[in-house]
This record gives C-alpha cells, sequence and structure tokens, in this order.
C-alpha cells in the first residue's frame, strides 16, 4: 500500500542547499520523491534574529506509517548533523510532514496536516508549486486559496 505525501524542508546553517539535496537523497528508498518545489530563501518567521532559510517542498510515495515516516525524518535529520536547538531556531535540516494521504492525525508528537502550514508562506509557497489544487483535508480549501490570503513579502525564488 502507498501512501502520497507532502514533506517540508527548510535549513538556515552550513551549507543550505548541500543540506536539502543530502535530506531529498537521504529519504530513498523508504519515501520515493515524485516531484520537488522551487528552492526558496525566506525570512525567518518566528525567531527573526537569524541567518535566512531556504525552503522546499517535495511530493513523495511511501509504504510507511505515519509514526514509522517520521521517525525516518528525524533519523535523517540526526545523520546529517542536526543537533537540538530551541523553538524555532537555527537548524541545519528540518523535515516537517505537511500531509499523508487525506489523514487527519491528532497524536503526542505528531499532528497531520502539520498545524501551521496555512500560516506559513515559507510553506504555502513552495507546495503551490507542486500541489496548487490540493484541498487541504481540514479547512477544505485548496493550497492556491489559502496562499491567496497571504503577503508575500520576505520570500523569493532561490533556485527552481
Ligand atoms: N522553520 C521554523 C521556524 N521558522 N522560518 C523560515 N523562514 N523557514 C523555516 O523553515 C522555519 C522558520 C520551525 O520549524
Ligand atoms: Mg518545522
Ligand atoms: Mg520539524
Amino acid at each position: 500500500m502507498t501512501h502520497l505525501v507532502y514533506l517540508a524542508l527548510g535549513t538556515n546553517l552550513g551549507d543550505k542547499l548541500a543540506n536539502l539535496r543530502s535530506a531529498i537523497k537521504a529519504l530513498a528508498p523508504d519515501v520515493d520523491v515524485l516531484s520537488e518545489s522551487g528552492v526558496y530563501e525566506t525570512e525567518p518567521w518566528g525567531f527573526v534574529d537569524q541567518p535566512a532559510f531556504l525552503n522546499m517542498v517535495v511530493r513523495a510515495q511511501t509504504g510507511h506509517t505515519p509514526v514509522e515516516l517520521l521517525q525516518r525524518v528525524k533519523e535523517i535529520e540526526t545523520t546529517l548533523g542536526r543537533t537540538p536547538t530551541f523553538r524555532n531556531g537555527p537548524r541545519l535540516i528540518d523535515v516537517d510532514i505537511l500531509f499523508y494521504d487525506d489523514l487527519a492525525l491528532n497524536a503526542p508528537g505528531l499532528v497531520i496536516p502539520h498545524p501551521r502550514l496555512q500560516e506559513r508562506t515559507f510553506v504555502l509557497v513552495p507546495l503551490a508549486d507542486v500541489a496548487p489544487d490540493l484541498v487541504h483535508p481540514v479547512l477544505g480549501a485548496t493550497i492556491a486559496q489559502l496562499l491567496g490570503k497571504m503577503d508575500l513579502t520576505g520570500i523569493k525564488l532561490f533556485s527552481s
């Protein structure tokens, strides 16, 4: 049984583009990437006094359950060299599960869809590259509709 998932990637330390590439490479064979958004340079959100981020989104397939997928992405973050900081603080690599089929899950340590994606242009803009017509299973709006309400200052295409 394969499942369609969307993952958000973010990095603001070290060689950011290389961090994104390494994370995507490390997803195989557990997660089969079907398409990639552009890479966006984004102003830090939440805690502003830190370097700019690079953000992107991938659309992918996996045979893993949501919890297995979370364990796998956490392992990848650690293998790539992520060390604990603080909430919204700088990170070498962050891989977040945005959607898993049209599942709505609220488990300790794992909420799907990602509970804050609709507030974040650094997620919505790249997500709209790969899935503008995807309907958010809880909010009932498409990604393009969610993005339509947002102020797009502080985000620019870095590489497509
Ligand atoms: N991630 C955060 C907090 N703030 N800001 C930007 N621009 N991009 C991110 O990926 C990001 C952030 C926590 O995960
Ligand atoms: Mg995150
Ligand atoms: Mg995370």
